[in-house]
């Protein structure tokens, strides 16, 4: 099996593009950029960034929160902790470890400066003994003209390990490759914890979830959204996808109060469920959803936090999960549920969005 792997050669990179469903997205896109070359993808942990860790970053080990085993129904996949345990040495050892970037700063990739970037490969004891620059090639490798560039280039004879300074994917995802999340499912672990929460508070009846991204670098990012020019921002393609007329709001990126409880209304009593779960990185609106609730006898809820790095992703899972629900059209954190949620064959609403 290992011998299989290191024939094609592999892929690894640094998630150190913004925060969980920016990675996420770009995982999707890597994963097809490793298929398209044929090399097995080396699956990185995520990076976090714990509010005691000032200025500094964190690394969950992917399989603490996906499963890696119906990855490998897609293409070749081995976490980044047993490919450096088992099979570095042998195919990537010390001395031969070369760092991949766009384009060349003097003579060599700025692999491992600042921060994501050098705590990511010091946890795994990494050095980078030489450099290539990849500027001209693109990360569409589908394309037979874009592989051929990369296997010229970069043949696996002589660059077994294509390790690279960021994701080879885009954010936000490109639509082809959106359908690649049927592949990317919950580990057991966090399965087991969404689901007691479904069970135990939410008495595994009916629910509608509601996803409020109301913390402050929101709403400053979506002052963005206030020129009309913009047609994409972030994670919009989830609902405005290339190419089509309808507008992109501020009200979608950062919706009102008033738009929030008219719509969680609307939506509760179409649905007829009797509970709401709230997930937010910031105001869970308790009161006012409570109160807007409470003559259709519908109950809200929210989780209580119990760690801090696991509790986002809890709280993600439920939502894919939900019977219903309604996201925020801008927020890659939605984005990840959406797509989660369309390969179960479950629909999404969003904010200050006619999509009933
Ligand atoms: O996931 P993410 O890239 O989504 O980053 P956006 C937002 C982070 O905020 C998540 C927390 O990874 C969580 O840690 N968070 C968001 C939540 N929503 C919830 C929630 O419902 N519950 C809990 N517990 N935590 C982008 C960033 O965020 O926002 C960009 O990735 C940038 O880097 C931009 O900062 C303004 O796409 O929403």
């Amino acid at each position: 099996d290992e011998r299989e792997h290191a024939s094609g050669g592999f892929v690894v990179y640094c998630p150190c593009m913004g925060r969980f469903g920016n990675q996420a997205e770009q995982f999707l896109g890597s994963l097809a950029f490793a298929k398209g070359l044929n090399r097995t993808l080396i699956l990185p942990p995520w990076i976090v960034y714990p509010s005691n860790k000032i200025g500094g970053s964190d690394r969950v080990s992917f399989d603490q929160w996906f499963l890696v085993k119906p990855l490998q129904d897609y293409i070749n996949v081995v976490t980044m902790e047993v490919f450096m345990k088992n099979i570095a040495s042998r195919v990537w050892p010390p001395g031969k470890r070369i760092g991949f970037c766009y384009s060349l700063s003097g003579d060599k990739c700025r692999m491992k400066e600042g921060n994501p970037f050098g705590p990511f490969w010091d946890h795994f004891n990494i050095d980078f003994d030489d450099y290539r620059q990849h500027s001209g090639l693109l990360w569409d490798t589908e394309e037979h003209w874009v592989r051929d560039g990369w296997n010229n280039r970069f043949p696996v004879s002589d660059f077994p390990v294509i390790a690279l300074m960021g994701a080879p994917g885009s954010f936000p995802v490109k639509t082809e490759n959106t359908w690649l999340q049927k592949y990317v499912q919950w580990s057991a672990r966090i399965e087991s914890k969404a689901k007691k929460y479904i069970a135990e508070v939410l008495r595994d009846e009916p629910f509608l979830a509601i996803h409020l991204r109301n913390g402050i670098d929101f709403e400053r990012a979506c002052e963005h959204v206030k020129d009309s020019s913009m047609t994409s921002f972030f994670a919009s393609p989830q609902c405005i996808p290339a190419g089509s007329k309808r507008k992109l709001t501020y009200e979608m990126c950062f919706p009102g109060q008033k738009e929030i409880l008219k719509k969680v209304k609307k939506v509760a009593k179409k649905t007829k469920v009797k509970r709401v779960f709230v997930a937010t990185d910031n105001d869970p609106m308790m009161k006012e959803l409570n109160q807007a609730l409470k003559s259709l006898k519908v109950s809200v809820h929210k989780r209580d936090s119990f760690d801090e790095i696991d509790d986002p992703i809890v709280e993600l899972a439920v939502l894919t999960k939900a019977d219903h629900f309604i996201g925020n059209c801008v927020s890659s954190f939605t984005s990840f549920a959406t797509r989660y949620r369309a390969v179960s064959g479950k629909p999404t609403l969003f904010w200050a969005f006619d999509d009933e």
